[in-house]
């Protein structure tokens, strides 16, 4: 048989296209690729939701891949351990501190497999530029390429529905700023707006992360470092349980919501 080139091409557009019309409906859309997302994503597939992520960048794994500054560790903290364990994740216990060092690229790469092989589709070079909002209620998403948008052409998105859609874009609070730039809503946040990130402060941010993971509008939640930007929370550097017990506390409050 001879290797036809446009037989390539028609696989790989018939497999995108039939990847993405089967998430045109999805349970839960998760916009971020990072590490609160993933672990999420993760638990909610294995549980047989059906979980699209949409990320903006090339590469899934958001704010871990560079460790600290570019040194190639991250650390987790005791408490966080076993869903390191779930993913099957090397790790080693630092002798001094008592954290749990990871290798940032064993973390990221695992997160992101662990996340693909329970289910989640993961569509990356896909921005959310704002989101589907029906009777008060966040609806779904809207979305273009990455390209598209970084360009700013004129090109309309397309949408997706989802019975719940999770700000976990990090830092940028990208899904929670745009929707309350763009409509008139009480959050719930004490101000009723994005409250926005403080500076460091590990021990209360790691806590924080945790108890900010929320439903901040009926519809849509909020996990990882969005919920400091959100919430008003400190910033915590390159320790990471946080954000993993982040995942699972989101993935918990979707399950009780969206039910069997
Ligand atoms: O920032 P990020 O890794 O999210 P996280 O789960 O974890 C935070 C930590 O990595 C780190 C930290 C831990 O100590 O402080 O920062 O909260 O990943 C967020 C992902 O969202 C993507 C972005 O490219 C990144 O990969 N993203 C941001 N805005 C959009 C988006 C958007 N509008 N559409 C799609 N993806």
């Amino acid at each position: 048989m001879g290797l036809r080139e446009k037989d390539v091409t028609s696989a790989i557009i018939n497999c995108h296209t039939r990847a993405l019309n089967n998430c045109l409906s999805s349970d839960v859309v998760i916009v971020g690729a990072g590490p609160s997302g993933l672990v999420a994503g993760s638990i909610l597939a294995k549980k047989g939701y059906r979980i699209t992520m949409f990320e903006k960048r090339l590469a899934p794994g958001g704010g871990i891949w560079g460790g600290g500054m570019g040194f190639k560790f991250i650390m987790v903290q005791e408490e966080a351990i076993e869903i390191v364990k779930d993913f099957g994740i090397p790790y080693e216990r630092h002798d001094t501190s008592g954290l749990y060092a990871i290798d940032a690229i064993a973390f990221a790469s695992g997160l992101i497999f662990g996340a693909v092989r329970s289910g989640v589709q993961i569509f990356n070079l896909v921005t959310v530029e704002d989101l589907v909002v029906r009777q008060g209620r966040v609806a779904g998403v809207v979305i273009n390429n990455t390209f598209v948008h970084m360009n700013h052409f004129p090109i309309d998105p397309l949408t997706i529905e989802a019975r719940a859609v999770v700000d976990a874009t990090g830092h940028d609070h990208d899904v929670v700023r745009i929707f309350s730039q763009k409509n008139d809503v009480e959050l719930n946040t004490p101000t009723g707006k994005p409250v926005g990130e403080r500076s460091l402060f590990a021990e209360s941010a790691e806590e924080a992360v945790v108890t900010n993971t929320k439903e901040v509008y009926p519809g849509l939640y909020v996990c990882g470092m969005s919920t400091a930007a959100v919430y008003g929370g400190y910033r915590m550097g390159p320790i990471f349980g946080g954000m993993l017990l982040s995942g699972k506390r989101l993935s918990m409050l979707l399950e009780e919501a969206l039910g069997s």
